[in-house]
């Protein structure tokens, strides 16, 4: 509270269908999220947190925009890649079809791996060691878990992902604004 914004960034939320993202953006933005009346369309929000004035983007994970998707992509300084800790198949999709995307958009924008609904955990759930090897096989900057129904390690994972971020400062967000 009352610190001055120093950096600007755009920080890209992607990931399967129901993972949480909406949730987790939510979350961080209003503290709390309303169960199952979540918009489903790309949406973007600006919150300010310590130094860093982020721009928060959701996605459609549909099929039916992959083309259309990388548009949103544009000027991103940190992806998070969301996946849920107790459904495998959205695990699977970071490798097989996130960070492809990703990749395929830039090689160079940094990326966290994000292991939603914690609160889910039980024996059979994904482990944290095992999201932290796929982050490491992966190339993402870092792997981090939260739950957003608990608001638990939420505003963590947005503080660590723009510190990590390829964030712009103020003097170079001035300095785009006289070229725009
Ligand atoms: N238990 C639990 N459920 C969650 C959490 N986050 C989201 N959900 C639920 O998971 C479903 C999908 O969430 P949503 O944010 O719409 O996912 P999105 O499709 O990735 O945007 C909804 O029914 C949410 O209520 C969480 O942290 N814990
Ligand atoms: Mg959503």
């Amino acid at each position: 509270m009352g610190d001055e914004i120093e950096y600007f960034l755009k920080l890209t939320v992607v990931g399967d269908h129901n993972v949480g993202k909406t949730a987790l953006l939510e979350t961080f933005t209003n503290g709390g999220f309303i169960r199952d009346e979540l918009p489903k369309l790309f949406s973007s929000n600006t919150v300010t947190v310590e130094e860093f004035s982020i721009d928060l983007w959701d996605t459609d994970p549909s099929d039916k925009v992959q083309k259309l998707r990388p548009i949103t992509y544009t000027n991103t300084c940190i992806f998070l890649i969301c996946f849920s800790i107790d459904n495998a198949s959205s695990h699977e999709s970071v490798t097989t079809k996130w960070v492809p995307e990703i990749r395929k958009f830039s090689s160079k924008i940094p990326f966290m791996i994000v292991g939603t609904k914690t609160d889910l955990r039980t024996r059979s759930s994904i482990h944290p060691d095992v999201g932290k090897e796929l982050a490491e096989a992966a190339g993402a900057v870092k792997y981090m878990e939260c739950s957003a129904i608990h608001n638990d390690n939420v505003q963590e994972v947005f503080l660590e992902a723009a510190r990590l971020s390829d964030r712009r400062s103020l003097q170079e967000k001035s300095k785009t604004c006289v070229l725009l």
